[in-house]
């Protein structure tokens, strides 16, 4: 039997499996979700005094976006001190409350690990762009120019980066280009070097497991190994300067020898410590698997994007231009990791939002009504509730938070990204473009999930003083349509009550929802979502079905039967376990054939008269 990649059950959550597989996680991005000293900013002591909201939530684990010290012009993605906490989030001592206040409550806290690249203000990079004999020259990535037949200095590659522009900046001072994937801000550092990479453990990993966090998120943690040969990437988009080149630097020749290092190195001396690879450009399970597999020692499991990426034109050029696709795309994808699992020793995550991409309600559910709003957050967390992995949750999801309003102009968004791609639109002078890349921003944009948290109704939505300017704007339906934890705690029969509903029948049934296998029905049906979910060990089944339309939705026109689909043996009979309608709205839905738009059930086969 494979040497299994395990934690110690050191609270004796579960039987043989690992913590981290039942276990919820709570993502945290800190600038926007509790402000305590009226600075416009959350921060970590604001942060500290909700964890008993997220304990109450159901959450066991937070996922703490960037609080480290930072220029900020990635919102902490570009560090320029790993061992020092952003002024405005607090400080070390801080951290130390947040982890033991964690641990008080029996929950586990892990960081963000960001070490492709640093902030151009890192030492490290200081350091080496201040002469090609200092030490750490070789720390980053540096190239001499090329020049095209006209004598013209051109990068030493075609590649392009992913906020738009090329991936190499000039240095006048030593006379090389230096490698950025991301913006010019952030060099990316070089893995080849091994006294950086030890750099890499020492100063960002131990420093921080040896204060006690759990863990990390790993950022894009299949970007470390390069091709070392840098050449041109094929030409995908004609006329342009710079093009898509994720296979020159993505899941390069050395990535599992580093990452395994990591493990051997870091993680696993410190009683296995938790890690989550951020895996983008990586679509093809045979690709993912080496990574997850617990019998190659690398990571615990890694967020794939290929559902979260649905509606961008790919990755790169275009990625702002919105692409409808229809839900058997979304499923197919959810189907596919869902059985990736089956016969492996891999483990995985289920997840529709974090700080990267439009809200999961306002992407994949439906804002037109209140009523369609509610039904479609809350058949969003049907959806992620049941499915088989590591769920992940992010700020807001909860509550169901949404983009920012349609006619919020471009000056409400701030990404670095965002900026990049709309001021690549405008420089291209183009009217479509510029039009087509302001309607996908304002699905897409990474800004939506970044809105500043809604506590309650009050002027800034309880996010931060009334008379205090938000770093980003608050969003109106904090006040216009109750859309708070306040009110929507005084309803039990709120988005927020029925998460917890869910978080709680996912623990109880977690053989079915987070262990069980998954079977697909109906896959190439556009309003309905169906699968079932199997216990491995104890053949108990549950029937999931998702309206994922504004219209009323019948599974008998469909040849289905809840009983035959949930595979009810004699003796045995299908019970609703739950439906995302309120109580009031229940009436007539005896006839389980007829789901009501925006409206998600479970059964569970349960022998008759138990
Ligand atoms: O994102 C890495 C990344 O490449 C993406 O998947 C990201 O969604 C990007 O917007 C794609 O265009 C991580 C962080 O999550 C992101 O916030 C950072 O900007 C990025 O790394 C750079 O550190």
């Amino acid at each position: 039997m494979a040497d299994q990649l395990h934690h110690d059950n050191q609270d004796g959550w579960v039987g043989k499996e690992p913590y981290w597989k039942d276990a919820v996680f709570y993502q945290v991005y800190p600038a926007s979700f509790k402000d305590s000293n009226g600075d416009g900013w959350g921060d970590i002591p604001g942060l500290i005094s909700e964890l008993d909201y997220l304990r109450d939530l159901g959450v066991d684990v937070v996922w703490l976006s960037p609080m480290f010290e930072s220029p900020q012009k990635d919102m902490g993605y570009d560090i320029s001190d790993y061992q020092a906490v952003y002024d405005r989030y607090g400080t070390l001592a801080d951290v130390d409350t947040l982890i033991a206040s964690c641990h008080d409550r029996n929950m586990k806290l892990i960081l963000d690990l960001v070490v492709n690249h640093t902030s151009d203000e890192h030492p490290w990079f200081k350091e080496s762009r201040s002469s090609k004999t200092n030490p750490k020259r070789d720390w980053y990535i540096w190239k001499p120019a090329r020049y095209d037949p006209d004598g013209n200095r051109i990068p030493p590659t075609n590649w392009r980066s992913y906020f738009a522009g090329p991936t190499w900046t000039w240095d006048d001072n030593t006379q090389e280009y230096y490698l950025h994937l991301y913006g010019s801000f952030q060099p990316d550092l070089n893995w080849e070097n091994p006294s950086c990479r030890e750099a890499i453990y020492q100063d960002t990993m131990r420093f921080w497991l040896d204060r006690g966090v759990d863990g990390f998120r790993i950022d894009t943690v299949n970007k470390y190994s390069k091709r070392t040969d840098f050449p041109d990437a094929p030409i995908t988009f004609p006329g342009q300067p710079n093009q898509p080149a994720a296979e020159m630097w993505c899941n390069g020749p050395r990535i599992h020898e580093f990452i395994r290092e990591m493990q051997e190195k870091v993680l696993t001396p410190y009683n296995h410590a938790l890690s989550v690879g951020e895996l983008s450009n990586t679509p093809l399970p045979s690709q993912v698997l080496p990574y997850v597999s617990a019998a190659n020692r690398e990571l615990d499991m890694v967020f794939e994007f290929s559902m979260i990426r649905l509606g961008t034109g790919g990755a790169f050029h275009g990625k702002y231009l919105y692409q409808p696709y229809p839900l058997s795309e979304l499923k197919a994808h959810v189907a596919t990791w869902q059985t990736f699992l089956e016969g492996t020793d891999a483990w995985h995550t289920v997840f529709c939002e974090n700080h990267d991409n439009g809200r999961a309600v306002s992407r994949f559910g439906d804002t037109s009504s209140h009523k369609n709003w509610e039904g479609s957050a809350k058949t969003i967390a049907l959806w992620q509730g049941t499915l088989t992995g590591t769920l992940f949750l992010y700020q807001g999801q909860e509550i169901g938070m949404m983009n920012m309003p349609r006619g919020w102009g471009i000056e409400e968004y701030k990404d670095c990204e965002s900026m990049g791609f709309y001021e690549e639109a405008v420089a291209s002078g183009d009217q479509d473009r510029i039009a087509k890349t302001m309607d996908g921003l304002r699905i897409l944009a990474r800004d939506h999930s970044r809105l500043p948290f809604q506590w309650d109704g009050s002027a800034n939505a309880g996010f931060t003083g009334e008379n205090v300017v938000p770093w980003m704007r608050v969003h109106d339906s904090a006040f216009e349509d109750g859309l708070n934890v306040k009110a929507q705690k005084e309803d039990e029969e709120s988005v927020l009550g029925f998460y917890k509903t869910v978080l709680k029948l996912r623990k109880e049934y977690g053989e079915l929802f987070v262990h069980g296998a998954f079977r697909h029905l109906l896959p190439e049906d556009e309003a309905l979502f169906v699968y079932v979910k199997e216990g491995v060990e104890s053949g108990r089944r549950a029937l999931v079905v998702l309206n994922f339309s504004a219209e009323e939705q019948a599974l008998s026109s469909r040849g289905v039967t809840v009983a035959r689909a949930l595979g009810c043996e004699e003796g045995e009979e299908a019970r609703l376990l739950i439906t995302t309608l309120r109580e009031r709205e229940r009436l007539g839905i005896e006839s389980p054939e007829r789901l009501r738009p925006w409206e998600g059930r479970v059964y569970v086969n349960f022998a008759e008269g138990a």
